[in-house]
């Protein structure tokens, strides 16, 4: 990791000036939740107090807990003695109280077919799947595979196997046979959920071979149930492979929610760190539970007999698994899942859905947004979005043209928006505006919510009062990871081996003058030029300031002279005046300084993406120091580092 000095502090402060104020719309305000420092102040007084209220309001539990948190560092456990059921919360709780034939879920798949799935058909489907899974011999604590698309069958699934406490390890259905594989290998799964494909960009992706192939890899897994979507022809090995809805068809709707405790594991979900091999990120059931029931209800100032939300994340990812299973469903809210791309059939798909269900909350990435832009005001132009009240983005740092674009365009400039900053690590929100409360700034995630405590801090664990720093976290929160799956020193050396006595997951912030913080991104994004620290994001947002670009993507390349130089990746916005990258240059040396100016700008039609649209700046460094490339199985779409290695070959 590289040393972040006095100077560099100064100059990552001396970077960008946001100076525009949103305070909370005094409509909305006053509907609000919350709209005073209420909940700040009870946090600040007694931080487990606070966490115990929380749970004990927002969480229906069989047994009460002894212990509210037990924190022998770097392990916290929460809610001790407790005892729940994380289905029963989000299901038979809502069903009891009257409200079984609301609907959780408006279904949109993606040819353009729906269902609308009440709590009560919600909850009868998840009783018999469980019942299905004991009978196909899983025990609690056993690891089920989830491999399916965007269906309401993953939801099914996920809350089945958290009724009789068999955790569940969701892979993104993108992801290749053999990233499942090392799943599989790495939990020791018995059984894999998945579908015979599902619908993307205008036809059916297959997923069972892709399943089969990696049952085939490993030795572990039992059995294999299959959801009927894309229709494709599969392979059914005998004894081996169910059909989903014969298991279902001989189930019982009977299955008691038994109670769990508090502490045992809900989850594994498999993210990226700074090696090769993924990390098992475990995720236990009351904190976790708790953690996203409270930020779902207070940072999308959830009315749940008004709302409809939308968090356009897959399942398979982090965000998909706290704001779309987890913390809407209970807190009761009726939601919509959609199965494809938003570009099929045509650019205008999710505001077509915004309109059609009346969606009031909105959650998705600022890549999307960028996207969005570079599509065009006009597509948001044809549909009725005056339902929306609230906007929401997570996954990375969004510049300040796009959080605009996204206010006036989407938001029709009445509605909040919340930047939430978190991680699979941390399992639910951790920093973000609450909309009620916060005055935002376009870019900075604000502050941290109540009950959360964030500190930046220098090389040497010096608090930062203003500038940049490394965004720490100092007390223990419930919806902290528990560990990684298998690898207990992995956990303390990632998490907590660069700073004693803090949790330290890789990102770079800094601090405004009127206390808000700015994520930066991941401290291996940013560069460090002639002895400078520039964020990439920075210089990113510097460069889509400018009229004719649609989008940026920033890497710090080896460079003899000066450590590190600026490389940029442009997509020019379609219609857009001609730009040349010399002219790019000098409107990034006029935003930020002449020692931000990229070295060479590469104009491209596309970037490379993961598949859940993060830009892979590791390919574009490689491209830039002309180096092979390394694994590229998780891209989008792997034809689109080939063109940018064209382009720099025929560099000058
Ligand atoms: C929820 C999620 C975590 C990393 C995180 C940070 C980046 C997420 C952000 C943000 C700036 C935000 N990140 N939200 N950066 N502003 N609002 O994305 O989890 O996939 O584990 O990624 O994403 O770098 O460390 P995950």
């Amino acid at each position: 990791m590289a040393p972040m000095s006095e100077g560099n502090q100064q100059s990552i402060e001396a970077l960008s000036a946001e100076h525009r104020m949103f305070p909370p719309p005094a409509e909305f305000a006053a509907n609000a939740l919350t709209n005073d420092r209420t909940l700040f102040d009870e946090a600040a007084a007694d931080h487990e107090g606070f966490w115990a209220r929380q749970a004990s309001e927002l969480v229906e539990w069989s047994r009460p807990w002894d212990t509210v948190l037990e924190w022998d560092l770097p392990y916290s456990k929460w809610f001790l003695g407790g005892q729940l059921n994380v289905s029963a919360n989000c299901l038979d709780r809502h069903v009891a109280a009257g409200n079984g034939d609301k609907i959780a879920i408006h279904w949109e798949g993606e040819p353009g077919d729906s269902r609308d799935i009440t709590y009560a058909e919600m909850l009868d489907e998840v009783s018999k799947f469980a019942n299905v899974l004991t009978g196909l011999g899983v025990e609690k604590g056993d690891r089920v595979m989830v491999y399916m698309p965007m269906i309401p069958e993953a939801a099914v699934a996920m809350l089945a196997c958290a009724r009789i406490g068999a955790p569940h390890s969701v892979v993104f259905g993108g992801f290749s046979a053999q990233s499942l594989a090392d799943r599989i290998d790495d939990a020791d799964a018995k059984v894999v959920i998945t579908a015979d494909g599902g619908h993307r960009r205008g036809s059916v992706f297959p997923l069972k071979p892709a399943a089969d192939e990696a049952v085939e890899k490993t030795s572990t897994i039992e059995h294999v149930v299959v959801v009927k979507r894309g229709g494709n022809e599969v392979d059914m090995v005998d004894g081996r492979d169910h059909w989903y809805h014969e298991l279902m068809n001989g189930a019982s709707a009977d299955c008691p929610p038994v109670p769990h405790d508090s502490e045992d594991l809900l989850f594994l979900l498999y993210t990226s760190g700074t090696t090769g091999k993924p990390k098992g990120i475990m995720h236990t059931m009351g904190g976790y539970l708790t953690h996203t029931t409270y930020t779902h209800k207070y940072v999308f100032d959830l009315h749940p007999e008004t709302d409809v939300f939308w968090c356009t994340a897959d399942v398979g990812w982090i965000t998909g698994h706290s704001y779309i299973v987890y913390g809407p469903m209970s807190n009761g809210c009726t939601q919509v899942m959609y199965e494809g791309v938003p570009n099929y059939p045509e650019n205008d798909r999710f505001w077509e859905i915004v309109a059609k269900y009346g969606v009031t909350k909105f959650y998705t990435a600022p890549t999307a947004i960028r996207t969005f832009m570079k599509w065009g005001a006009e597509e948001p132009a044809k549909h009725d979005l005056s339902s929306l009240q609230l906007l929401g983005t997570v996954g990375e740092p969004i510049n300040p043209e796009a959080w605009m674009w996204y206010h006036e365009h989407i938001g029709g400039g009445r509605c909040p928006i919340v930047d939430t900053w978190w991680q699979t690590e941390t399992g639910g929100i951790m920093i973000s505006p609450l909309p009620g409360v916060t005055t935002t700034k376009p870019g900075s995630a604000t502050h941290p919510l109540p009950g959360v405590v964030a500190e930046l801090v220098d090389d040497d664990a010096n608090h930062v009062e203003t500038g940049g720093g490394y965004l720490t976290l100092t007390k223990p929160w419930p919806g902290m990871l528990r560990g990684i799956w298998g690898d207990p020193q992995r956990y303390i050396d990632t998490y907590w081996g660069r700073f004693d006595d803090r949790y330290f997951a890789g990102d770079g912030a800094k601090i405004d003058d009127d206390g808000y913080l700015w994520v930066l991104g991941r401290v291996d994004d940013v560069m460090n030029v002639s002895g400078h620290r520039i964020s990439t994001a920075e210089v990113e947002s510097a460069l889509v300031s400018h009229p004719s670009v649609a989008e940026a993507a920033v890497v710090g390349a080896t460079d003899a002279t000066t450590g590190q130089a600026v490389m940029a990746y442009v997509i020019l916005r379609s219609g857009a005046a001609d730009v040349t990258p010399e002219e790019l240059r000098t409107h990034v040396a006029g935003e930020i300084g002449a020692i931000a100016k990229p070295k060479a700008i590469f104009i491209t039609p596309d970037l490379p993406k993961t598949r859940s649209g993060k830009i892979m700046r590791r390919l574009l460094r490689d491209v830039a120091e002309g180096r092979n490339l390394g694994d590229t199985t998780t891209l989008a779409d792997a034809s689109v580092v080939d063109e940018l290695q064209r382009r720099a070959n025929e560099a000058p």
